[in-house]
């Protein structure tokens, strides 16, 4: 079978990461890994068009590339790839993968050790091998057992972000809808529940006659392969990779089946036991009375709900995390929506790491609704990100000032910092500076895998700060690339709560962080939570949908979220900290 894009740019990730080991030109490892990454999102086959001669138009792909593709297309093999994999042992390769090894190491223990596998890499460490290696000491070896352990938790199931699976699914169910004969359309499943990762995409659509439809879903341009082709189902393989199942259904059957798609596994099967108890036996197609009576049809999730005789549950907080218990007692709370947001607390211009000019920010916000914004460049400890000394960030407070005036009062821009919690624990500006902001957030970027103790207490530090507002992205996790920190939050939850310290759920769909479960006891304690885009980009500003999904799985109500407030409200409580 020819391969598909995915495995494509997988092939090409891999020899750039066998060339990083070689010690080859970086020009030379960036231009497959680009290479790899164009691929990845191309939404086109590259079978189709390799046979059209149009792979040098694809961003990244040069003719020493397009040949490389051909010739896979063609023989299913790469003869470069080959000569590759004969010098550079495939086990090498995934130990480059583990957090805290990087290519000098990764070759290090190959070539001083003759250690060519994770498993062999985790003996070593553990029978105290690896200390003797020039620069690796006992915390390193430790960090490195942590990284294979995390890396084996993370490669146990493939799962695509929700911030790539939500677009993808929304692209297709666009495509669908438009067809002749086709009434509704959801995206139902995990993506509907706002899961952060997803394991595949479900849609739903109404009509009639199922077979068009199901012949365009099978035939898109973006389709790798088939996996599934009838009446009411089918199943696809996109070119990324992510598997979509469709299924058809006739209108007067949404509700039930909408419901039984949406999931979770968990909320569902609670529901059939209510069902049950009322004589009634549920599943996608309808309530069936078990005394033989003719069944009950739910056009609407809300009918469904309402036969069970339960309040009617958001989709995002369907995990059987006590929502059925709260519905039987009317207690489901009246969600945050993105309807309710005005301010967006924390965003980049180019000052620092950002695409975009203080003004230019200002006017974006202003045209998606919001009344108030804080612009929160990195510190200078950030250096990589060209964060701001106290000079500069005086000079940019100036110009925040005269943007806000020059909006009119149709948006106020507020001046704020996202500041370095540094290694050692202490904070990236004096407190008589921090005095002067408008709104502090501080963030951990560095020393993220000190050990539990070290890295609580530098939050902790900070959350007692008096003029630190929110902590920023507080676990520090990316979504399948790495885990949080080891932070107890317990402590800082306390501590956040002490001190009338928020606390974020960051917006991007890399981050969500705090994820919803951590999020919703902090709320519950009465800490306020700021969502926030983190914008570093006009565009990025859009992100904030995937906030707002967190933000409801985490039962969260408008009054919970600062960026709801009045601004009078917010400049209150920015003031009252620590009174
Ligand atoms: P995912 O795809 O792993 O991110 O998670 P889901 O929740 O989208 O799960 P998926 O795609 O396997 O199934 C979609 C929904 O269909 C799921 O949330 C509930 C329903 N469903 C699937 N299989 C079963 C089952 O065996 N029993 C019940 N009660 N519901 C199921
Ligand atoms: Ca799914
Ligand atoms: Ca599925
Ligand atoms: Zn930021």
């Amino acid at each position: 079978m020819a391969l598909s894009n995915r495995e494509i740019a997988e092939l090409f990730e891999r020899i750039g990461d066998m060339l990083e080991i070689k010690g080859e030109n970086i020009h030379r490892i960036l231009a497959y890994r680009r290479a790899a990454e164009s691929i990845r999102e191309f939404g086109r086959d590259l079978r189709v068009v390799s046979k059209e001669g149009g792979l040098e138009a694809i961003p990244n792909v040069g003719k020493v590339i397009a040949e490389k593709i051909d010739e896979l297309l063609e023989t299913g093999q790469l003869t470069f790839y080959e000569k590759l994999a004969a010098e550079v042992p495939a086990g090498v390769v995934d130990i480059l993968h583990v957090n805290g090894v990087g290519p000098k190491k990764a070759k290090m223990f190959w070539q001083d050790a003759g250690i060519t596998s994770l498993e062999e890499l985790e003996a070593a460490a553990r029978a105290g091998k690896l200390n003797n290696l020039p620069g690796m000491g006992e915390k390193s070896v430790a960090r490195i057992l942590e990284g294979i352990e995390s890396l084996k938790r993370r490669s146990a199931e493939t799962r695509t972000p929700l911030g790539v699976a939500l677009p993808a699914a929304e692209a297709i169910l666009s495509v669908l809808t438009a067809l002749p004969g086709v009434g509704r359309g959801a995206i139902a499943g995990s993506i509907r529940r706002g899961k952060p990762t997803i394991g595949d995409v479900d849609l739903l659509v109404t009509a009639d006659d199922a077979a068009p439809v199901m012949d365009v879903f099978t035939s898109m341009d973006n389709v790798a392969r088939v996996l599934g082709h009838g009446p009411t189902k089918s199943s696809i393989e996109l070119l990324n990779g992510l598997q979509v199942d469709l299924r058809v259904l006739p209108a007067e059957r949404w509700g039930t089946a909408l419901n039984y798609f949406s999931g979770s596994k968990e909320h569902n099967v609670k529901l059939r036991r209510i069902a049950l108890d009322k004589g009634l036996s549920l599943n996608e197609w309808a309530l069936t009375p078990e005394n033989g009576d003719p069944e009950i049809l739910c056009a609407e999730e809300e009918d469904l709900y309402a036969r069970l005789g339960l309040q009617y549950v958001p989709p995002e907080i369907r995990e059987d995390w006590g929502e059925i218990e709260a519905a039987q007692a009317g207690k489901i709370p009246a969600l945050l929506t993105e309807a309710d947001i005005v301010a967006d607390l924390h965003m980049h211009t180019t000052w620092s790491d950002g695409r975009f000019s203080i003004r230019e920010m200002a006017e974006a916000a202003y045209a998606r609704g919001r009344k108030y914004i804080v612009i929160t460049d990195h510190s200078h400890g950030a250096t990589i990100a060209n964060g701001l000394n106290v000079e500069r960030l005086l000079a940019q407070q100036a110009e925040v000032r005269r943007v806000d005036a020059e909006m009119n009062g149709k948006i106020r821009v507020l001046h704020g910092t996202e500041m370095e919690i540094r290694a050692d624990g202490s904070l990236d500006f004096p407190d008589e500076i921090l005095a002067q902001l408008d709104f502090v957030v501080a963030s951990l970027h560095v020393g993220l895998r000190q050990p539990r103790e070290q890295v609580t207490q530098r939050v902790l530090n900070a959350l007692r700060n008096p003029h630190v507002d929110l902590i920023g992205h507080p676990r520090g996790q990316l979504i399948i690339e790495r885990e949080g920190a080891d932070l107890d939050l317990d402590a800082v939850f306390a501590t956040a709560k002490e001190t009338g310290t928020a606390l974020e759920i960051n917006a991007n769909p890399a981050r969500l962080d705090l994820e919803a479960s951590y999020a919703r006891r902090a709320a519950e304690m009465g800490i306020p939570i700021c969502i926030d885009t983190d914008a570093h980009s006009i565009d990025q500003m859009d992100l904030l949908r995937f906030g707002i999904l967190t933000a409801r799985r985490a039962w969260l109500s408008a009054d919970q979220v600062v960026n709801t407030w009045p601004l009078d409200k917010f400049l209150d409580w920015v003031g009252n900290k620590h009174v």
